[in-house]
């Protein structure tokens, strides 16, 4: 039985020879290629378009490549079979390392001094706040959310974090559901966005949220970085509260609209870093060999692991 790899907006190519090296007895097919339907057993999906997966008859599992899959769930005629989601080593370790390069960069100030080095300008500027002084606040304590917790708890943060059922974190302060999360917020200075994108949690990132974090910590006010998705975050409200000092700054990775026009404000705001929905890739090696080894399982009668709940969409 044969893979389909349905890939928008990454590039497809080196997907299908990492399958093609990895399963030599299988055939490949790549979507937009002819290729007879009742012969696929799997796909290989991110961000397939809508629809393009309702007429294969023996499809038995879906794998996203990626560990959101939120791109799956929007699918109305996505088919009912098992939907297997990433979780893999190199990626967390990636997400880790961006939540700990952009929480060091707001305790260190780094923009600031960006700034001061393009104007030629030197200020003998000794505050420096320690990281046990600063409340990070993870909303999301799955795979991802944990792994970044627990290293920057290493770098004497003063770590906390929100999930939607209760969470055993090391015993670092953890937070949950509706009932937590007025508490989680207002102990954050940095709050960093984890989260998948479902029914419960669009446009969670909102005015009403950001006003309950930490008033006055040792940052001088509030930042949040999402790495999670855009559909997360209202926009236009970071914006206003970026103006109206409810924020200090914002890290995002990912936006309502990507790749982000070139129009958004948020390409020149100054209290805005922008990276391109890159916080933590799926390295086509590792993951490839994955969704090979998943297949292995199935077809072995061992179960696959890492089964999407797709009545609460993560
Ligand atoms: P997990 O499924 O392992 O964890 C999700 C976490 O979110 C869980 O702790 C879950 O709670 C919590 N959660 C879900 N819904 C709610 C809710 N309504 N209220 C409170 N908490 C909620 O996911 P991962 O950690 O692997 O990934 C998280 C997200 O990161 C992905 O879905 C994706 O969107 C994003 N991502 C972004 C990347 C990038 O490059 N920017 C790369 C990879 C992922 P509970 O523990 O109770 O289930
Ligand atoms: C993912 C992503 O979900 O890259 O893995 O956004």
């Amino acid at each position: 039985m044969s893979l389909l790899v349905a890939i928008t907006q990454w590039e497809p190519e080196t997907w299908i020879e990492r399958f093609r090296r990895l399963m030599p007895e299988r055939r490949v097919f790549a979507l937009g290629e002819s290729f007879d339907a009742a012969e696929v057993q799997y796909v290989a999906s991110w961000k397939h378009p809508a629809g393009s997966l309702a007429a294969l008859p023996n499809l038995a599992v879906i794998f996203s490549l990626g560990a959101g899959v939120d791109h799956l769930m929007g699918d109305p005629c996505l088919p009912e079979v098992p939907v297997v989601r990433v979780v893999d080593e190199d990626l967390t370790n990636r997400m880790s390392e961006y939540v700990v390069l952009h929480c060091l960069m707001r305790l260190r100030q780094q923009r600031r001094y960006d700034e001061q080095q393009r104007q030629h300008v030197w200020i003998d500027d000794r505050f420096q706040p320690a990281a046990r002084e600063v409340r990070v606040g993870l909303m999301g304590l799955g795979v991802l959310g944990q792994d970044a917790a627990r290293k920057l708890a290493v770098l004497g943060f003063d770590v906390a974090g929100w999930s939607r059922s209760p969470k055993a974190l090391d015993g670092l302060p953890s937070f949950s559901g509706e009932d937590g999360l007025e508490a989680f917020l207002s102990r954050t200075d940095i709050l960093v966005c984890l989260l998948p994108l479902t029914a419960g949690t669009r446009g969670i990132l909102n005015r009403s949220l950001f006003a309950q974090l930490a008033p006055a910590g040792r940052l001088g006010g509030p930042f949040l970085i999402n790495a999670g998705r855009g559909g997360l975050q209202v926009e236009a409200d970071i914006l206003a509260c970026l103006m109206d000092g409810t924020l200090k700054g914002a890290t995002l990775d990912v936006f309502e609209t990507e790749p982000l026009p070139p129009a958004s404000p948020f390409w020149a705001h100054p209290a805005v870093t922008v990276t391109p929905h890159n916080a933590a890739m799926s390295d086509p090696e590792s993951v490839g060999a994955q969704v090979v080894e998943q297949i292995r399982r199935f077809e072995a009668g061992e179960g696959l692991q890492n089964i999407v709940d797709t009545g609460l969409g993560y």
